[in-house]
């Protein structure tokens, strides 16, 4: 913490230097050649240099920073800044580049040190931050239609599993810069089939059967991928927005209808809506905007992304996240043509981000990342049950679920912005909803990113993908869930390059899969298989098709909920 207070002042203090020299530079600079984007400070860019910085940015930053650059994750990149952040044509070219080139302690990564942006690109964006963001293009339910592509008809698609294989334990693995997804025979490791689902796609969710896979992509292509012809199959992909990262499927049984496999729902990030599809056609039916005022009454977001989505079993609801207004919505979708006027909206934090079901999947919690919270929410009666401080820049997944012989029930954050892992009753009595425990990880700094455990297995599982050392990114930490004490730090090995991300079970929750998250333009990725009671590693699947693995979802967990 002492270090990030140090950091944003060494980066206010740059900013304040690098103004002065600005200013300097702003006199000599007046009789240039005007370009078109130009901003008061005189950094300007071509147009085909702006193409090249927006494209950047939309594939590197506007996750965290917004597409309008107001902040959520990450702070606000505004020319004239917002009252809490530095202005960037403050802090100007320089302090910009090296804070691009070496990351932040917060979580900002080091995006010029990785490789993945050259010195050239680095500059290039430092300028562009500094001009006024570019405006939103729009996105509308006639561009969702025409994106829309049934390939294989309901009726012309096989009647029972033609696979001979175990389909309940395959793992659909994201194969994130080849834009693919791979699907791997738990049972036996081999690879089934490798499926172009499109750009960066982002998360896996299952039908309530697990028959089918729907993958979302950063480019907002939604998939939906059939897993019991002989070799799993494409059947119908649309685009929902430009920018999206959550997917879910319509999973209520009971009094008030089946839903089950009915519909699904895809947040849009950009531009700033949800929309429902046929889940078994992925024919488009609904479009809302998830616009409003920040917590119901302050300032007017038009940029109010979706972030998580997960969807009841006890009520036809799904739990919308809307990051930048900090609302959850409980989105009612028994009758689709009220879907709106029958959700309620529920004030909590900003920047709402990721979240899971507690063990009893009646609340659900999420993080309100950038300002170090976990709010909890009621599902079946619609109502914020509270908010609880945790640690830095709290990013759960899913969270974990485990039984601890003292506190009993605990969901489990990890946090990108330091090294802790905080545990919460969910349990009824005078610890519900409280800090129970936190682990203190070992080396120091943040970058936890997932979190994982098996209702059959004693262990936690959980990586430091993000971290700023390499030893850490490179590690896999194993804990007991009764004593928190520490088994074992597991260490990628050698042969392998790339950050150690995302940990996912087999069905029968006996192994634990992680990715080692290497280079596109490297074959030394992998996927680690370790046995959950020896904590061996059991085996390694790699290829050269398995580029750049990142989240793994098996089929079985993913349509119960399994975390
Ligand atoms: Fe994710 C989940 C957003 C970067 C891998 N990620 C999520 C969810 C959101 C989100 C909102 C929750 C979806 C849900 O449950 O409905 N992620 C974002 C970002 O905005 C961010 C920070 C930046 C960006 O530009 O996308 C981001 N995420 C990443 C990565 O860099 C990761 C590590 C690698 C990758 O493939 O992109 C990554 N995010 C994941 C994974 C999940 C996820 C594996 C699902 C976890 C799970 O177990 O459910």
């Amino acid at each position: 913490m002492k270090k990030l207070k140090l950091f944003l002042l060494l980066f206010a203090l740059v900013g304040l230097f690098s103004c002065k020299n600005e200013k300097k530079e702003d006199t000599s600079k007046k009789t240039e050649e005007a370009k078109v984007e130009k901003a008061a400070t005189g950094v300007s860019l071509t147009p085909a240099e702006m193409e090249k910085a927006k494209k950047i940015f939309f594939n590197t930053c506007a996750g965290c920073h917004g597409t309008t650059r107001k902040g959520a994750t990450g702070p606000s990149l505004l020319p004239d800044g917002d009252g809490k952040f530095p202005a960037t044509k403050d802090l100007g070219t320089e302090a910009i580049k090296s804070i691009i080139t070496n990351g932040m302690p917060g979580g900002m990564p080091d995006w010029g040190k990785q490789g993945i942006l050259s010195p050239q690109e680095v500059e290039l964006m430092a300028k562009f931050v500094q001009l006024p963001p570019p405006p939103v293009p729009k996105y509308t339910m006639d561009d969702v239609m025409k994106s829309w592509k049934l390939i294989v008809p309901v009726k012309d698609r096989v009647t029972k599993p033609m696979t001979k294989r175990n389909w309940r334990n395959y793992f659909g693995v994201v194969l994130r810069d080849a834009g693919q997804v791979a699907i791997i025979d738990g049972d036996t490791k081999e690879k089934v089939a490798i499926l172009n689902t499109g750009f960066a796609v982002h998360i896996l969710r299952t039908s309530v059967s697990g028959r089918y896979f729907f993958s979302i992509g950063r480019d907002g292509k939604v998939t939906l991928i059939d897993l019991w012809p002989e070799t799993p199959q494409i059947v119908a992909e649309a685009k929902a927005s430009f920018d999206a990262r959550s997917v879910e499927v319509s999973k209520y049984h009971g009094p008030k209808g089946d839903f089950r496999d009915k519909y699904i729902i895809v947040g849009g990030y950009t531009p700033s809506h949800y929309v429902v599809f046929d889940a078994m056609t992925l024919k488009p039916l609904k479009l809302v905007k998830t616009d409003g005022k920040v917590l119901g009454k302050g300032e007017y977001r038009d940029e109010a992304r979706v972030a998580s989505i997960v969807a009841s079993h006890h009520d036809p609801l799904w739990v919308v996240n809307v990051k930048e207004t900090g609302m959850v919505w409980l989105v009612d979708y028994s009758d689709l043509d009220k879907i709106d006027e029958n959700t309620a909206k529920i004030p909590t934090a900003q920047f709402l981000h990721d979240g899971g079901w507690d063990h009893t999947g009646k609340y659900f919690l999420v993080a309100a990342n950038a300002v170090n919270k976990i709010v909890v929410i009621d599902v079946p009666n619609k109502k914020l049950v509270t908010i609880i401080d945790v640690g830095t820049k709290p990013h759960p997944g899913r969270g974990a679920n485990i039984y601890n012989k003292k506190y009993g029930w605990l969901w489990v954050t990890g946090h990108i912005g330091e090294g802790k892992l905080a545990f919460i009753a969910t349990d009824p009595g005078p610890n519900q909803w409280k800090v129970v425990h936190n682990i203190v990880m070992e080396g120091g700094g943040g970058g936890n990113l997932f979190v994982k455990t098996h209702p059959k297995s004693k262990h936690l599982w959980a990586d430091r993908a993000l971290s700023t050392q390499e030893d850490l990114q490179r590690s896999i930490f194993v804990y007991d869930i009764n004593t928190f004490k520490l088994l074992k730090t597991l260490h990628v090995p050698d042969k392998y390059k790339g950050r150690a991300v995302h940990m996912e079970y087999n069905k029968n929750g006996n192994e634990v899969w992680v990715s080692v998250w290497g280079k596109k333009n490297e074959t030394t990725s992998a996927v680690l298989i370790y046995d959950d009671k020896t904590l061996k590693l059991k085996q390694a699947i790699e290829g050269d098709w398995l580029i750049t693995p990142t989240g793994k979802f098996n089929v079985y967990n993913t349509a119960h909920d399994i975390y």
